[in-house]
């Protein structure tokens, strides 16, 4: 199974985490990091009275079923300090898994493509770097909802490198 998973921070050295995340990522039994992008910056979606963002997101192989995959994520966010403090609001470490395969997947705490990734410059800028023909499972091509999320500024951060971490 090829899934990508969004990972974001803006609490706690964001920088850092997202560096830890992906190593941790790359140690997980039943996984292996392919590829990842370069860490971006951004201005949060949603309350604005919150720390700018770091996001990223990663390539994986993984033959972990998508529930293990979605709880083996929420282990990893507990083990970062993980609080949920508010809805769309700061937190140390999130990771989202945005597509398995070609797969829909509706159920109640896990929906893939994640409902959010089309609306998001901070998941389709980083997905589009690693994978700029990426397709939704009705094959629809990702970099189509590139021109609605222009007015939502993001850079990358100069300090990481992509596939930086890559074994
Ligand atoms: N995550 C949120 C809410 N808002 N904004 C940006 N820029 N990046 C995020 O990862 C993000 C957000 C809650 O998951
Ligand atoms: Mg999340
Ligand atoms: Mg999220």
């Amino acid at each position: 199974m090829h899934a990508f998973i969004g990972l974001g921070s803006n609490l706690d050295h964001p920088s850092q985490r997202l560096i830890s995340a992906l190593w941790a990522l790359q140690r997980l039994p039943g996984l292996t990091l392919r590829q990842h992008s370069r860490l971006y910056t951004s201005a949060p979606v949603g309350p604005q009275d919150q720390p700018d963002y770091v996001n990223a997101v990663a390539a994986v192989d993984t033959s972990l079923a998508p529930h293990a995959l979605l709880h083996t994520l929420q282990a990893l966010e507990l083990a970062a300090g993980r609080q949920r403090l508010r809805h769309w609001g700061e937190r140390t470490l999130d990771l989202d898994i945005l597509l398995i395969d070609n797969r829909a997947i509706d159920s109640d705490d896990l929906q893939v493509p994640h409902p959010q990734m089309t609306r998001r410059a901070f998941v389709l800028l980083p997905l589009l770097e690693i994978c700029p023909h990426a397709l939704l499972p009705d094959g629809t091509a990702l970099s189509s909802f590139l021109g609605q999320v222009t007015e939502q500024p993001i850079s990358p951060l100069a300090e990481l490198d992509r596939n930086a971490l890559i074994e």
